[in-house]
């Protein structure tokens, strides 16, 4: 069913029953700031419904085209059901039936099995025996496309607990530190507004820069040790404001850098604050400049490639060949199954890259991503602000599992 996501813009839900009665059920989220090679989110394109951003040709083809296809094979065996969705749709990017109606399917499915075996959805999931608690990173601060009237041109200004001794511990350390960065922007005269990830987005003076030193300052406030207790991430997703080949950071003072002098100014912040990774540090074109700073940079902090992978498991090749970065960022819908998504997880583990499974700025309700890195023991997750409740669905449902693993649960600080 055609359902909405926290932009109030159409998304898809399906749900799935077995032949015991058993139902699974899950929602797809949607990015703003997309990849270009990512799998293709079907919309209906019709303006009369939802600005054209309707999504009833994906769920009919969910239920004429996919279910009828479906019904009859065991949803236990969850790659072979994905192939078929594969080899049904026919495109490498899905757009025939919609990346968006396969996921849904996909996720769905791999809920109901779980329910059937009567575990939960992590441990149905599992590659490994370990049991990984993610190590959070907690948007605070949007800009880009996420918050276009903040005054950042960086999408993502993130706290890290990587002091904290557990998940429940890491949730405190960062919800206390982004109360105390909304007291701080508010006494300083800053709109506490957020944007669609849930962090503030203030029009506050000095830019990029500037928000890392509120964020140092709002650690500091909380009664925490920057870069022991609380570290900084950044994404600033630079493919959007890539403009002829430059990087244009306008709303901080219009200066316009080529690469060499992005990978300059991430290497002088790094010595000004304490930030532990850079995601989409450049452009998803801008190859050459990715590698380049993974030599320059990716023996001090950790290098993500998102928009330049999408999850597709045959570009991190590329990219681990390439030296590209450390690290991928990791999300269902750029590569549109649950198997794929694996893959792509287990591909990056066994070339030594580090992994965060990543929510969209486009979420639910669903906390489908919790549970799926804890299964593929990613290591990492990033989910959005301590606000909004489809970003801390997610916390929370790895509250919940933290608390029923006990004992076996692990929490490490992958920058160790
Ligand atoms: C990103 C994502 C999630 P979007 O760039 O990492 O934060 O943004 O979903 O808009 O692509
Ligand atoms: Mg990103």
């Amino acid at each position: 069913m055609e359902i909405l996501d926290s932009r109030g813009r159409p998304t898809i839900r399906v749900n799935v029953m077995l032949d015991s009665g058993v139902t699974g059920s899950a929602a797809v989220p949607s990015g703003a700031s997309r990849g270009r090679l990512e799998a293709h989110e079907l919309r209906d394109g019709d303006l009369k419904r939802y600005l054209g951003q309707g999504v009833l040709k994906a769920v009919d083809h969910v239920r004429n085209e996919i279910a009828v296809d479906l019904i009859g094979r065991d949803a236990r065996e969850q790659p072979a059901i994905d192939q078929r969705l594969i080899e049904l749709d026919g495109t490498p990017d899905k757009s025939r039936l919609g990346a968006n109606a396969i996921l849904g399917v996909s996720m769905a499915v791999a809920r109901a099995a779980a329910v059937e075996s009567g575990v939960p959805l992590y441990r149905n999931l599992a590659s490994s025996s370990r049991r990984i608690i993610p190590m959070p990173m907690f948007n605070v601060l949007n800009g880009g496309l996420h918050a276009r009237s903040s005054a950042f041109d960086f999408q993502e200004f993130m706290l890290v607990p990587v002091g904290a001794p557990n998940f429940a511990e890491a949730l405190r350390y960062a919800a206390e530190t982004f109360q105390a960065l909304g007291n701080l922007l508010a006494a300083l005269g800053h709109s506490t507004a957020v944007g669609d990830e849930g962090g503030f987005a203030p029009r506050m003076m000095g830019g990029n820069e500037a928000a890392c030193e509120t964020i140092v300052r709002a650690i500091e406030k909380a009664g925490y040790r920057p870069g022991v207790d609380l570290a900084i991430a950044l994404d600033p997703a630079a493919s959007g404001f890539r403009v002829d080949g430059h990087y244009r950071l306008h709303r901080s003072g219009d200066r316009l850098l080529d690469t060499a002098g992005m990978i300059e100014l991430f290497e002088r912040w790094i010595q000004r604050f304490p930030i532990v990774s850079i995601e989409d540090g450049l452009a998803e074109d801008d190859w050459d400049g990715f590698a380049a700073m993974t030599r320059r940079l990716g023996d001090r902090i950790q290098i993500v490639g998102d928009d330049n992978f999408v999850t597709n498991p045959s570009l991190i090749q590329r990219g681990i060949d390439q030296k590209s970065a450390n690290a991928a960022l990791i999300k269902l819908n750029q590569i549109g199954t649950v198997t794929e998504t694996i893959d792509a997880v287990r591909l990056c583990q066994s070339a030594g890259w580090r992994t965060v499974v990543s929510h969209r700025s486009g979420e639910t309700e669903d906390a489908f991503i919790a549970d799926f890195a804890v299964g593929v023991a990613a290591g990492q997750i990033k989910s959005g602000a301590l606000s909004r409740s489809e970003r801390l669905a997610k916390y929370n449902r790895l509250l919940e599992i933290e608390r029923e693993l006990g004992d076996a649960a692990e929490f490490v600080n992958p920058y160790r």
